[in-house]
């Protein structure tokens, strides 16, 4: 080989690598046209799912509370948009998008949220509060934290069995002062569990501010303490926040274990739709909106540096808003649950069950108290005892 050749070939490896090491620390320059407007299109999807559901809940549709993620779509679209179909990802009530991402219908969640009896969970839990291991997602439990520890017990099952799946947990600022936080990433840590831990960093934990509730300067700077690597990125840039997932989904893939990543956006609503947000200062809300609103500034990105029509953009606005109106009236005209139905699958069903032996011929434990007259009861008659 001449020497002219040789130098040649080693300046084309090299640019080879340096487009390779590009491309590992910005996987999002290799979307195509149709994968940037889909991503468009789940955060618009998210935006106007939870907007219909909010017309829902005024007129008293909506059983109990309405969670927005206003101003976060992007964090939970563009991270939830760096895993695969085998992946498992554990969403908190502000992850709307990363169920929609990850497969979850809007006439699902639209039934969940009224508590249709052909919902999800047949009206025996609420809103987002369900899974489907199949399509990835598994069902969130309420106590802050807890989802942390799931997740290192499903990630070190994939470990030991060796398949090539990751999990992505999402956890809250507020969330991370939880016992469990700690115990659940430093075991997964010490395990290298293939697991994406996502701090969304939405500067309130329902009236307590991020400054009360952590003295470290930033969530990241805890990944030090647990001997992981730990990045931090704009929760408001739907491909920042990809890339900086992709990262993490990419370690855990390749064997190197658990990261943490901290995502900077905001919560424009209150906790829930009751919460007037009192305790946010003056302007705060309004800043964030006009400056900082992530579908706004991806329009302006796909416009301006994708150079796509207004007319595309469009369309999928018009897209998103058909789906939401068939998914509306699907979901309307399912009925409310059986209150029998409440006990299946939740209890054997008792006439079939054997007693235990020690319970065998015995009646219930209240049955074999004396009870003081009236005990439990309340008549109008007077001398009635029961
Ligand atoms: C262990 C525990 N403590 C308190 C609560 C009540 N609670 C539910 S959500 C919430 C605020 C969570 O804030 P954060 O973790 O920052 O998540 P965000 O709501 O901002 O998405 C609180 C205090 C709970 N569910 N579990
Ligand atoms: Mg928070």
């Amino acid at each position: 080989m001449g020497r002219e050749t040789k130098r040649r070939e080693g300046r084309t490896a090299r640019a080879e690598t340096k487009n390779e090491n590009a491309v590992a620390s910005r996987p999002s320059a290799l979307f195509t046209r149709e994968q940037l407007l889909d991503l468009y299109y789940w955060m618009r999807l998210t935006r106007t799912l939870e907007e219909r559901l909010v017309a829902l809940y005024r007129q008293t549709k909506v059983v109990g509370g309405l969670f927005r993620s206003l101003g976060q779509e992007a964090d939970a679209v563009g991270s939830a948009y760096a895993l695969e179909r085998r992946d498992i990802m554990s969403p908190l009530i502000r992850n709307l998008g990363a169920m929609l991402v990850k497969g979850a219908t809007p006439v699902e969640i639209l039934k969940q949220y009224m508590a249709r009896g052909d919902s999800p969970t047949r009206g025996r839990e609420l809103n987002i509060h369900f899974g489907d291991t199949d399509r990835g997602f598994i069902g969130q439990i309420s106590p802050l934290g807890d989802m942390i520890p799931v997740m290192a017990g499903v990630t070190l099952t994939f470990k030991m069995r060796q398949e090539d799946r990751v999990g992505l947990v999402y956890i809250g600022d507020g969330a991370t002062s939880t016992g469990a936080f700690h115990e659940g990433i430093n075991f997964a840590a010490v395990q290298r569990c293939p697991l994406v831990v996502i701090v969304e960093n939405n500067g309130y934990a329902y009236s307590t501010p991020t400054a009360k509730q952590t003295a470290a300067k930033q969530f990241v700077d805890k990944a030090i303490g647990y001997g992981i690597p730990g990045e931090q990125a704009d929760g408001n840039d739907v491909l920042a926040v990809y890339d900086v997932t992709k990262r993490a989904v990419d370690r855990a893939r390749r064997g190197e274990g658990v990261s943490l990543v901290e995502l900077m956006t905001y919560r424009r609503k209150g906790h829930a739709e009751h919460d007037n947000q009192s305790y946010v200062p003056t302007g705060e809300i309004e800043r964030w909106e006009a400056e900082n609103d992530p579908i706004a500034r991806f329009v302006a990105r796909l416009r301006d540096e994708f150079s796509f029509k207004p007319a595309e953009i469009e369309a999928t606005d018009d897209r998103v808003r058909r789906v939401v109106d068939e998914a509306t009236d699907v979901a309307e005209q399912s009925g409310l649950p059986e209150a029998l139905d409440a006990l299946a699958g939740v209890y054997a069903d008792p006439p079939a069950e054997k007693p235990l032996w020690f319970r065998e011929g015995k009646g219930g434990v209240v049955d074999q108290h004396e009870r003081p007259e009236g005990w439990g009861t309340f008549s109008t008659q007077p001398g009635d005892k029961h």
